[in-house]
């Protein structure tokens, strides 16, 4: 059994358990929580940078949480990072877009809501700003490459859900990427996105 050290607000975290579960594979995975922000020797031990996801296996832990989904894509469940060049490609294309606006966005929360609001520097708020608005326009622009359910379709999932769950007020990403709009409204319909919504 695998065990996945985890936060339910993580979108990061949320990549990896929506991608076993669309694999296939999810109930070979036991849950532990972890609060990276609460005793970091705790999640350090598993993981020295003091992050959630790490991946336990009995083939050593993974942690970020592409190196988890990639061990995850070879554990015998529905391929999700295709090995047709063409195909794989386009995921990681994908996933290179979704991943670094949940990354910038992530960046954004803790500098607007972990930092004492004298210290908030508005000039790097914008530039997080900037860079989810420019990658959902990137994304917006290519609509057809997260037809399938692969890796990239799954960070973007992940990723409008965290902007939902972060940004609301902040950011109108459905009035800025309309068509991304109406893919993720069939999207988190999908059992894997309803199981792992953020509280
Ligand atoms: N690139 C990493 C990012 C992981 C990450 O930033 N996790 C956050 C939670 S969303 C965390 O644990 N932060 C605690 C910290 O940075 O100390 C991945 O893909 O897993």
């Amino acid at each position: 059994m695998m065990k996945l050290r985890y936060a339910k607000a993580s979108p990061f975290v949320r990549k990896v358990i929506v991608f076993a579960d669309e694999a296939g594979i999810a109930d070979r995975i036991e849950l532990q929580p972890a609060d990276p922000w609460g005793n970091e020797a705790d999640i350090a031990k598993d993981n020295p940078l003091g992050k959630v996801p790490a991946l336990i296996t009995s083939d050593g832990t993974f942690v970020g949480s592409f190196a988890c989904c990639d061990y995850l894509d070879r554990r015998n469940g529905k391929r999700l990072i295709p090995d047709e060049p063409k195909l794989r490609w386009r995921a990681m294309q994908m996933h290179g877009l979704a991943d670094g606006a949940m990354e910038a966005t992530l960046v954004y929360v803790i500098e607007s809501l972990r930092r004492p609001a004298e210290f908030v520097y508005q000039p790097y708020l914008d530039r997080q700003t900037a860079k989810i608005e420019r990658a959902l326009d990137a994304i917006e622009a290519r609509l057809g490459d997260i037809s399938e359910i692969d890796l990239g379709s799954i960070t973007t999932g992940c990723m409008l859900g965290y902007l939902d769950f972060r940004m609301k007020g902040k950011l109108d990403w459905r009035k800025r990427a309309p068509g991304l709009a109406a893919w993720y409204a069939d999207f988190s319909k999908r059992p894997s996105m309803l199981k792992t919504q953020p509280d």
